[in-house]
């Protein structure tokens, strides 16, 4: 048993931000109908290739557990098959470019008739207003919402992060919202539209730059390294390194090794609440009862001395021997891993997040596995659909298409070539 079985989702995702909601789906316990434009397929099928003739890793690792189908949605036996599945499934979730589907004729309106019941999920750049046509990528939207602006070192130009904020980010927040309109469903009977624009779902991951946008009205922002430096702070909230984003101080600093290996690093915070074991484990107890280091207050300005001794210190130790000292005393500290160790970790293997699926085209490879974990609904992996590879199955055993009928939907060209189809 599963958390969402018996659920049908009508999956018209491309790329990154739609395929993460579906994908999470799936490993939910939906069935995932992933629609694909015949002998094409989803663009990232064959985008940043490294296995010639083999699906990539960028679509083999965005779209498990899933089945595959194509068909040609602006043809007309191609859109009498889609309003089949439309009238089938219980959530279609699509992140095309505005306008898309209307031009298809599945308008939010036209879908209602053939199913009222259908909850109709997208994944848009930006929400309604003057951006709300733009085509959109994910650095576009880490720029427009707000978290280029604030990542980065001061004396540098804005940064986009390597985490998928933008896309895999959107994604899960419209999965959240499927779930919310599945849920309101049981009461209402009835359907909804579900649409997370990227710019907003980065907004909302920014939060706290808001939340400091506005404390600089009343004054500096004091846990800012600049605040130490005695830089001045401008009309926006700027960018802060590696300056921990809450109220307790942290850095990144050089651990053992940093000269030649580019990770050899650790976050180090300063919580106020183990201070007095942090200056007995860097050799400074003397900073437990001097005025200008034993308060939160009074270190604030002396940032740059704090972390500049600390790091003195874990410049001695490799990154894992800094955890291991600090943990003892609850001392929050983290190793930066790079992607190498985190693919050869034991226990994240163990959890099922870092998986090894094979693949008939590709063979092994790693993948992350579901990051969110139920103890009555676990998730088993599979290895993500070949394009049109259920074309055949679904047809037939969601549709009920049979004899003529199969005959006549196949013939037509509209679900894939016609000879191959016909041969499955
Ligand atoms: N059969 C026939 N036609 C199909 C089809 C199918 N099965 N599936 C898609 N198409 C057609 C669409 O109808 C569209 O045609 P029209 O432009 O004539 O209406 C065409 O394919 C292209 O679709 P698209 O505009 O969505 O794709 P694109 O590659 O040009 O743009 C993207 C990609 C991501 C920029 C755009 O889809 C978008 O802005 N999506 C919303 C935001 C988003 O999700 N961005 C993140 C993507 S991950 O980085």
């Amino acid at each position: 048993m599963k958390a969402l079985e018996g659920v049908k989702v009508l999956d018209f995702t491309h790329v990154q931000s739609g395929p993460t909601c579906t994908q999470l789906l799936a490993w939910f316990g939906a069935d995932v109908i992933k629609v694909e434009r015949p002998g094409v397929g989803d663009a990232t099928r064959k985008q940043l290739i490294d296995k010639p003739g083999a699906d990539s890793l960028y679509f083999t690792m965005l779209n498990h557990n899933k089945r595959s189908i194509e068909i040609n949605s602006k043809n007309e036996i191609g859109k009498e098959v889609l309003t089949k599945l439309i009238e089938t499934c219980d959530v279609l979730v699509e992140n095309f470019a505005p306008g898309a589907l209307d031009r298809m004729g599945f308008s939010w309106e036209n879908i209602q008739k053939i199913n009222p019941r259908i909850i109709v999920a997208s994944v848009k750049g930006f929400g309604p207003g003057k951006y709300e046509d733009c085509k959109v990528y994910e650095n576009v939207a880490q720029c427009a919402g707000g978290s280029a602006s604030t990542t980065g070192f001061l004396d540098g130009p804005p940064v986009v992060t390597g985490a998928q904020i933008g896309d895999s980010g959107t994604g899960l927040h419209l999965a959240l919202g499927i779930l919310a309109a599945l849920f309101q469903r049981e009461k209402t009977g009835k359907g909804q539209k579900v649409l997370a624009p990227m710019q907003d779902g980065v907004i909302n991951l920014c939060r706290v730059k808001l939340r400091d946008q506005q404390r600089l009205e009343t004054g500096p922002l004091t846990e800012y390294s600049q605040y130490g430096e005695g830089i001045e702070f401008g009309d926006a909230t700027p960018r802060a390194g590696n300056d921990s984003g809450g109220g307790q101080p942290g850095r990144i600093l050089k651990c053992k090794g940093w000269e030649t290996d580019p990770n050899a690093y650790t976050y180090f915070i300063t919580q106020a609440a183990v201070w007095e074991k942090i200056c007995d484990v860097i050799g400074k107890p003397e900073w437990k009862t001097d005025p200008d280091f034993a308060t939160p207050k009074a270190r604030l300005p002396r940032l740059n001395q704090i972390f500049g001794t600390i790091e003195d210190w874990t410049m001695t130790k490799t990154k894992f021997e800094v955890m291991e000292i600090c943990n003892p005393h609850d001392i929050p500290v983290g190793p930066i891993l790079s992607m190498k160790e985190i693919a050869e970790d034991e226990g994240l293997r163990k959890t099922g997040t870092i998986v090894e699926v094979d693949h008939p085209e590709r063979g092994k490879y790693l993948t992350v596995g579901c990051p969110i974990k139920m103890s009555d609904s676990p998730v088993e992996v599979t290895r993500s659909p070949l394009l049109g590879e259920h074309t055949v199955e679904i047809l037939s055993q969601v549709l009920g298409y049979s004899g003529d009928e199969l005959k006549r939907v196949v013939a037509s060209g509209a679900v894939g070539d016609t000879e191959k189809v016909a041969a499955e």
